[in-house]
């Protein structure tokens, strides 16, 4: 049985999180088994090259040097988590992938052909399924970034969000790039509306997709529902 694998990207603030969570609550109801696991992170060695990443310790070696630690998080993430995961047949909704260090570390000038060279190596074939890039103004993902920082006072931006605007902003046309380029694999979605809209806009898609009638999603799964 060979499960599903479902990414999610987009710019800071998307809404990729607080999405991911609402739809794993409606695939577990199908009776589902999901895995959610996020990048760079999802497994114990590739959360310890995360906290690197994240705090800019590994600025010092400059994109392309990010990007090998970036594709190495992702090698150990993908032998350990997600093709276990696919290969007992569950469904795994991951926080950015592969389609984050084209645009992050592409836009930060690194050589595509070097990035594609290093996600051959770390993705070792495990394209998703499906990508759902949540598109929103940059202004629009950072402001609730903030506002989110200001609530939960945890901490100031990370290594990425620093960034000045219009980096931002041509990340989120690089991401609208990618998934003109392959339309097959990717479906944007509105990220603007409220969280309950683009839960709707995106569980239509999935349902849709991959055929998941309720009637016979429990069969699907193996009767565990
Ligand atoms: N990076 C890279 O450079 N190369 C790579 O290969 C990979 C990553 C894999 C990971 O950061 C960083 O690593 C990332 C790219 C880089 N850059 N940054 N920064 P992360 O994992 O810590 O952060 P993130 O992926 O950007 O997550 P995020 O900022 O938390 O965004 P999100 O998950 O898309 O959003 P959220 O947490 O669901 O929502 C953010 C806030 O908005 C929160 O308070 C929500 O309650 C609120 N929200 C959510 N949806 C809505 C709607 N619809 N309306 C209003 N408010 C909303």
């Amino acid at each position: 049985m060979q499960g599903r694998f479902i990414t999610f990207e987009g710019g800071e603030g998307a809404g990729k999180s607080t999405q991911i969570a609402r739809l794993r609550e409606k695939l577990v109801t199908l009776g589902l088994d999901v895995v959610v696991t996020r990048e760079p992170g999802g497994s114990p060695g590739a959360e310890k090259i995360r906290e690197m990443l994240l705090s800019g310790d590994a600025k010092d070696l400059g994109p392309r040097g990010e990007a090998m630690l970036f594709a190495a998080a992702r090698a150990d993430h993908v032998d350990t988590t997600i093709v276990p995961a696919l290969k007992r047949g569950a469904w795994v909704l991951c926080d950015r992938f592969a389609d984050s260090t084209r645009v992050y570390q592409g836009e930060a000038g690194v050589d595509p052909k070097y990035l594609d060279l290093l996600e051959l190596a770390a993705v070792a074939g495990n394209t998703p399924d499906m990508t759902v890039l949540i598109d929103v103004p940059a202004d629009i993902g950072l402001g609730r970034v903030s506002r989110r920082s200001a609530e939960t006072g945890n901490g100031g931006p990370d290594r990425f969000e620093i960034d000045d605007a219009e980096v931002h902003q041509r990340r989120r046309r690089m991401f609208l790039d990618l998934a003109n380029k392959e339309a097959d694999r990717f479906v944007v979605i509105d990220g603007t509306g409220s969280a309950d809209d683009v839960e709707d806009l995106i569980w239509n898609v999935v349902r849709d997709r991959f055929d998941l009638d309720a009637a016979d999603v429990s069969a699907k799964a193996g009767g565990n529902g």
